[in-house]
């Protein structure tokens, strides 16, 4: 029986969630009671979670296609983003040989988290882990998530975070000069929380290795969207070692679906510990027992979606955006270029106060702007509603 969901969507506007597709509704409440944390028993949950990560690792250019061993990976293909969608597919992994062999039972470098914060910590301690410094320091653009500062505090490293630039996408050269012998991990953002900006990714991994260190890409809410622009974002544009992309996010599935990825298998086996009473003998992921929910809605999501239907999302989203922009601007508001579809514009305190009194869920930038994010959940008809309100407010 299908019930109301407890929120109305129409007046939330600053969310990154959204309403999951109907398929991914109807995989998560099926796979409710399972736990991929216990794979030998959650078998299927367990074989599920190796699609999501394959597909994910499709729609962010980490395809290796068999045969062909990490190091020969060609860093321009462009053919990486089919999906054959079929229940029998497996992930591919290069053999410890480096071979490249199809393995059906191989892990595939990653996971399913619990969500972008769990993926970004992961992807800083497996970093930490990896480097084997004595006083491990983290870079991060000041427009990266609160996630990182998390990761921080709890892993011990320190938090280096260099200022943006004046349209708000990290820079290279304060990056650069941040970094040292002891840096673990740099990130850069591809779909910033606040304004939707994608970071010189290419550039910023380059610096990242001239150091030694990893370099991560925290793509948790533009990972869906990306695939369908210019951006060069992921695993095949740059050399980058490991990305957040999150399912819960723009990909519709249900919550909790978060995404993880590695370029190796020792990205992975660095957050490993060993599992002694469960029959398979470790585990990587940051929680325990976890919603085998999350990831049956992420696959039902990605087959019901990729690619045409994210595509058709993307491209609704960016339009909508454009001519929110457009009629924001027409009213007198400062609004920043739209890069990803977020908009962001200077209301003013009092105008915020009236319009979150007549129940828009409106949120802020640091610096006290609206922001305006284009779920699916997002329309043409709500934001014209918003605007009337607007025009009564101010
Ligand atoms: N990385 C980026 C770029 C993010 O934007 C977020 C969340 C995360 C990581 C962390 O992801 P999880 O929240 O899945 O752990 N960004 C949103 C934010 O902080 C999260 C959010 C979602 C907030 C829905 C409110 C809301 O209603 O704004």
């Amino acid at each position: 029986m299908q019930r109301a969901a407890p929120q109305e969507f129409d007046r939330v506007l600053s969310s990154m969630c959204t309403e999951p597709h109907p398929d991914a509704r109807a995989a998560a409440e099926r796979f409710l009671a399972t736990n991929p944390g216990d794979p030998a028993t959650y078998n299927e949950v367990a074989r599920l979670e190796a699609r999501a990560v394959t597909e994910l690792g499709r729609l962010a250019g980490l395809d290796v296609p068999p045969q062909t061993a990490p190091a020969e990976r060609p860093h321009d293909a462009d053919d990486s983003q089919t999906v054959d969608g079929g229940a029998e597919s497996v992930p591919t992994r290069s053999g410890g040989d480096g071979s490249g062999v199809r393995d059906p039972d191989a892990a595939p470098h990653g996971y399913v988290t619990s969500g972008g914060t769990e993926a970004n910590i992961q992807a800083v301690r497996s970093a930490r882990e990896r480097r084997g410094v004595a006083n491990p320091n983290l870079v991060v653009p000041e427009s990266a998530h609160f996630s990182f500062t998390k990761a921080a505090d709890l892993l011990e490293v320190e938090l280096r975070s260099v200022p943006t630039d004046a349209d708000h996408r990290a820079d290279v050269e304060a990056v650069a000069a941040a970094v040292d012998e002891e840096t673990v991990l740099v990130v850069g953002v591809a779909g910033s929380t606040e304004y939707g900006r994608v970071d010189p990714i290419p550039e910023i991994a380059a610096v990242a290795h001239d150091a030694g260190a990893y370099c991560h890409v925290d793509a948790a809410w533009g990972g869906f969207l990306l695939p369908f622009t210019d951006h060069e974002w992921n695993f095949a544009h740059a050399g980058i070692d490991s990305l957040t992309i999150d399912p819960h996010k723009c990909g519709q599935a249900a919550i909790p679906a978060g995404g993880l990825l590695f370029r190796e298998a020792a990205g992975m086996d660095a957050l490993a510990v060993d599992t002694p009473y469960l029959e398979s003998t470790s585990q990587a992921s940051l929680t325990g027992t976890r919603s085998g929910a999350g990831v049956a809605s992420a696959v039902a999501a990605i087959d019901a979606l990729w690619p045409d239907g994210y595509r058709r999302e993307y491209e609704r989203a960016d339009r909508l955006a454009r001519w929110l922009a457009g009629e924001l601007r027409d009213r007198g508001y400062d609004v920043p270029e739209v890069e990803l579809p977020i908009v962001v514009a200077d209301l003013r305190g009092s105008t915020f106060e009236a319009l979150r009194e007549r129940e828009w869920r409106l949120s802020r930038t640091g610096s006290g702007l609206a922001r305006i994010v284009m779920m699916p959940h997002v329309t043409q008809s709500s934001l014209r509603a918003f605007l009337d309100d607007l025009d009564a407010v101010r």
